[in-house]
């Protein structure tokens, strides 16, 4: 290409961007291999296929790798769920430290849930949450079948000390597989008792993908003290969050995989 053609392309493109409106961002991305490390069973760290992790647990969980940029888990934190006891097979999945460790084979099994509200605040110890990464994904959750359509709403700090929910987001089991169809789906399923087999999925998004009670979308600026999520037949088996405030800076896993605070 010549130069003077290189410049009138490069031209061409930046007048593009600015005359073709953003599509709504990719929002609710479903994640492939290529976005997610994991601690292999060697002890190093890299995506799920190539260290060969699949059918062996724990599924460690090491930070992203997107096409917009990394998210080591250094930078992530844990939220503190709250969900109805889960019904199927209670005795061997009451534990609501599964969907809050680092490792994504540990899970809560659910079906038909009469109350299908799962709770998620307290990101990091801290009872407040604001975007700290601009238009990079913020939240994180992963769910072993790839086939349960959920609801998310923000929990928003209303007038005297109330709370306030945000619109429900739709968001359809079609999300859960990987968007970008030319990279592989997570190399993962589900390892022990319960969806044995199951292959895991992965979701993003972003602060901004979020709406408010009069259903405008939030912004980098809104401030969050949680999010409900709704789906009686969702499988998770973490919830997570990019740091948010400062004071959002020190995870509580069950599994005591924490990053000091400082
Ligand atoms: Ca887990
Ligand atoms: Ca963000
Ligand atoms: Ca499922």
């Amino acid at each position: 290409m010549s130069k003077s053609l290189r410049s009138l392309t490069a031209t061409l493109l930046l007048l593009a961007a600015a005359l073709i409106p953003a599509p709504a961002r990719a929002d609710f991305y479903g994640m492939s291999d290529y976005d997610l490390r994991v601690v292999g069973s060697d002890g190093n760290a890299g995506h799920p296929a190539d260290v060969g992790l699949d059918g062996k647990p724990p599924y460690t969980l090491k930070g992203f790798t997107f096409i917009d940029g990394n998210i080591p888990a250094e930078d992530l934190v844990v939220g503190q769920v709250t969900m109805q006891t889960i019904s199927i097979n209670p005795g061997g999945h009451n534990n609501p430290g599964d969907v809050q460790d680092w490792d994504l084979n540990s899970f809560l099994p659910r079906s038909g849930q009469s109350d299908p509200k799962m709770y998620v605040r307290n990101w990091g110890g801290s009872p407040t949450w604001q975007d700290t990464n601009g238009d990079k994904f913020d939240f994180f959750l992963f769910e072993f079948g790839r086939n349960d359509e959920f609801t998310v709403q923000p929990i928003l700090p209303g007038p005297n000390g109330t709370e306030v929910l945000g619109e429900a987001v739709v968001v359809p089991a079609t999300k859960w597989p990987q968007s970008a169809a030319d990279e592989p789906q997570i190399g993962l399923t589900r390892s022990g008792a319960d969806n044995s087999g199951q292959r895991l999925g992965g979701i993003a998004f972003k602060v901004t993908d979020l709406k408010d009670d009069k259903g405008k979308p939030l912004t980098n600026n809104s401030i969050i003290l949680g999010l409900l999520y709704t789906s009686g037949g969702m499988d998770p088996s973490g919830f997570f969050a990019v740091g948010g405030t400062p004071v959002a800076s020190n995870p509580n896993p069950a599994d005591g995989l924490s990053v000091p605070s400082g």
